[in-house]
């Protein structure tokens, strides 16, 4: 039987990203060619039983297809938050090929996932080309109604717990920081809303180029991300550590100080994809830590620190404060 291909020039899905929709939909996409796939009638009745008994093709979920996984619980959402090239993708990228490679995160075993293609398309592209080098992904599209969400189902204390990690553009996020209403941050809105808990990118090559820029939209960001956060836990990536001695140190210092005020309770990892070593501290051991560190804070959530309010009555029931207050 033909292989199916894609008619747009220069288009190599489903090898490769679909060109028309910068992503792995090559299904919906129109150039995507239905021809040469004449199938005798028994195949495609049994294709067409197949695609109703399995409601995911493997590729990226959508906030629409999570209904896959709420029949057996509660998905966790991890929101990815960092502005463009800050290197959230490659993240993802990264924590799979190491998940793939054998790594382990110490008390969550993998179980399986709905979006294997969706990981390693992401994971492909981090592979050593035969020149040498290596490719990283695609910008994430930004588009509004544009969602990538990675799933992880993961075994701990003996129970199942689905992941999923929610990309999007950076560029979505920074338009949704100037103004949380923009009506072109539709899917930066979602997944502030939605998310059990944030990573948030820190991007140290953008500190060397841009500096005190850099700075200004880091906090703004950050600031947003406070604004709503009802709790959530947030993890702060401090992404292309490699290059982090080239940072000014009064400007990282300060964007330390502004974050530390945010989110007082924060834990910060460097990371790096560029491993100097085979156990590269950056690369294969904080990588990893930084999914244990927000996986694990969502297993145990901290309680809030909520003040009550002071109550304006003179009723004794509401006045009581315990046998402390006695003394
Ligand atoms: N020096 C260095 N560069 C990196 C590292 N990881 C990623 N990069 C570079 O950063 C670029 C952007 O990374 P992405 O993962 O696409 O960034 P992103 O945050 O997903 O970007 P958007 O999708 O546009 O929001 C990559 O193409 C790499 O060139 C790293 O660990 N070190
Ligand atoms: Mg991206």
């Amino acid at each position: 039987m033909a292989k199916r291909r894609c008619t747009k020039e220069g288009c190599y899905a489903p090898g490769d990203f679909c060109l028309e929709l910068a992503g792995p939909l090559h299904e919906q996409c129109q150039f995507f060619e239905k021809a040469g796939t004449a199938e005798a009638p028994a195949e495609t009745a049994k294709k067409s039983a197949a695609s109703k008994s399995i409601p995911w093709t493997g590729e990226w979920l959508r906030p629409d297809q999570l209904d896959l996984l709420t029949h057996r619980g509660t998905p966790r959402i991890i929101g990815l938050i960092g502005s463009s090239g800050a290197g959230k993708t490659t993240y993802l990228a990264m924590l799979y090929s190491l998940l793939f490679n054998g790594t382990r995160i110490e008390n969550w075993d993998f179980a399986g996932s709905y979006t294997l293609d969706g990981w390693e398309l992401q994971a492909k592209t981090l592979q050593i080309q035969e020149d040498g080098t290596v490719r990283n992904p695609d910008a994430t599209p930004s588009d509004k109604d544009f969602y990538s969400l990675y799933h992880l189902a993961l075994r701990h204390d003996g129970f199942l717990h689905d992941i999923l990690f929610a990309d999007s553009s950076g560029e979505v996020f920074s338009k949704w920081a100037d103004n949380v209403n923009d009506l072109t941050a539709e899917n930066a809105r979602w997944i502030y809303d939605n998310a059990h808990a944030f990573l948030l990118f820190v991007d140290c090559e953008a500190i060397i180029e841009q500096r005190g820029k850099a700075r200004r939209d880091i906090v703004q960001l950050a600031e947003q991300v406070k604004r709503g956060l009802r709790g959530r836990p947030v993890v702060i990536v401090w992404s292309k550590a490699d290059l982090a001695e080239q940072m000014r140190e009064n400007i990282a210092d300060a964007i330390k100080r502004s974050l530390s005020d945010i989110f007082p309770e924060a834990v910060s990892l460097e990371i790096s994809n560029y491993s100097k070593s085979d156990s590269d501290q950056l690369c294969h051991i904080n990588n990893i830590c930084v999914a244990q560190t927000v996986f694990n804070q969502l297993a145990n959530p901290q309680p809030l620190h909520i003040a009550p309010a002071s109550i304006q009555t003179n009723d004794f029931f509401f006045l009581y404060r315990g046998s402390y207050g006695d003394k």
